[in-house]
């Protein structure tokens, strides 16, 4: 079988909560404070992962992060053990403490830009960790993030996973989220399509409300650390007017899946020379690029943003269809209802909607393809995986009992003040790493 876009989804942790902690993300700032159920959000994930390995596709887990880290409390100066490390942080800095606990790893979009082997100088793999430098709760994930990969695909002969881009805002790369990949087929040479915020050093316009947490300066590095030729890349800004309506991440307003880009018709700054530059470069690859734009005047920004419509999967199955796999939000705003209605009765490149309950997630403006982490691999690439991560019924019914031994089904704001959460936590990661066979991954472990 030829190559394949395997997608890995991250394992919620069993500290999910809802922090407010990203200021441009309107659904975490609207959930701030509300009450969380880390179990129910685990296994809405754990089902979207085992619907989608039921229905053929490679799919793989990704484990959460130590949580809360008392790595970033002791680097902020709490002292004592552990416990007492957690008690003082939530006494005097317990906005620290929420970032410390975040679970926000869950969304491995953001875990790392990945380059298939078809596309890079060295026939490797390429995965660069996002810095995620725009939020101090996302930006301690990269460190464990790589240990986590290298755990994975540890194969140094195919795979090549690099050191995230240093941490600061002229190179704030937030990984996939801002990352498509055209191809006519998987295994084929492709066009890798790097969306940014904003230019640090270049001009240009800049959203003026919420901040662009990708810069294009960051973009180019990711394409040149992968090997990636000129002719396979297209750079392209981000409507800072959507990123000011809530659109922090461009995977909140376009999909893209082998040729075709699903999007908003205000994603883009210039948005038809970004499809000229894509369909020039594809069509040089012998591949027929098509857009699928979706007018404001039958989904508004807005609709987008709390629908999380274009926030969804296109994937490909075996027989070539395309399924666009949408949160259940989707069918309860009624012009994106009507919008996915109308598919069946238009020419288009989408021929089957799958609906899922994401609601935990969704609630911190996480939808079904934030949860994801795409990495097309070949035949060899793919038996060269940690075997243990791929989706099947054996790993579903152990991964569902692990939830239901370790997991707490509420989960408040005051809660991670609670130093028995840390060893509950550890106690679960611990397990987990044995059930993935990831070896001592983890700090606690070492
Ligand atoms: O970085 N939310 C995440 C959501 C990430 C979604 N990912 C993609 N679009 N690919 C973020 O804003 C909220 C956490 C809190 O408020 O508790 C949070 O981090």
């Amino acid at each position: 079988m030829q190559a394949t876009e395997a997608n890995f989804d991250g394992l919620v942790g069993p500290t999910h909560n809802y922090a407010g902690l990203s200021f441009g993300n309107v659904a975490s700032r609207s959930n701030e404070k509300s009450t969380a159920n880390p179990k129910a959000a685990a296994k809405q994930g754990l089902r979207k992962m085992k619907q989608l390995a039921d229905l053929g596709f490679h799919q793989g887990v990704l484990p959460p992060l130590e949580r809360p880290s008392i790595k970033l409390l002791r680097d902020v100066g709490f002292t004592g053990d552990d416990a007492t490390v957690v008690s003082r942080a939530a006494r005097e800095a317990p906005e620290l403490l929420a970032a410390a606990s975040s679970a926000s790893a869950m969304w491995t979009a953001n875990a790392a830009t990945v380059s298939p082997s078809a596309d890079t100088a060295d026939g490797r793999v390429h995965f660069t960790p996002a810095n995620l430098a725009a939020k101090l709760h996302r930006a301690i994930e990269h460190g464990e993030t790589r240990r986590s990969l290298a755990a994975i695909f540890a194969d140094e002969s195919r795979f090549c996973i690099h050191h995230a881009l240093p941490g600061t805002p002229a190179l704030g790369d937030e990984g996939a989220a801002n990352h498509t990949r055209f191809a006519r087929e998987y295994g084929e040479k492709g066009v890798e399509f790097f969306v940014y915020g904003k230019s640090e050093y270049g001009g240009g316009p800049q959203p003026q409300r919420y901040p662009a947490r990708q810069t294009l300066e960051a973009s180019r590095a990711v394409a040149r650390l992968h090997g990636l030729a000129d002719e396979a890349t297209v750079f392209a800004q981000q409507s800072p007017d959507v990123i000011d309506a809530g659109v922090f991440h461009n995977d909140v307003i376009a999909v893209g899946n082998r040729t075709t880009l699903f999007c908003h018709e205000r994603a883009f700054v210039d948005q038809h020379a970004v499809y000229d530059a894509l369909r020039a470069k594809l069509d040089a690859q012998g591949a027929a690029f098509t857009a699928l734009e979706v007018p404001a005047s039958e989904v508004s920004v807005e609709d987008a943003v709390s629908s999380y419509l274009f926030n969804s999967q296109l994937l490909s199955c075996a027989d070539g269809r395309q399924v666009l796999v949408v949160p259940q939000e989707c069918r309860e705003n009624a012009r994106v209802a009507a919008y996915l209605d109308s598919l069946g009765n238009r020419k288009t490149p989408i021929d089957e909607v799958l609906v899922f309950d994401l609601r935990e997630s969704m609630k911190n403006g996480g939808g079904p393809a934030c949860l994801r982490l795409r990495v097309v691999l070949n035949v060899a690439e793919r038996a060269a995986v940690n075997p243990r991560v791929w989706m099947n019924d054996t790993l579903f019914t152990q991964l569902d009992a692990w939830i239901d031994r370790h997991y707490r089904d509420r989960l408040a704001p005051a809660d991670l003040a609670d130093p028995k959460l840390l060893g509950e936590s550890r106690a679960a990661l611990d397990e987990l790493t044995t059930l993935l066979g990831l070896g001592s991954v983890y700090d606690f472990q070492r």
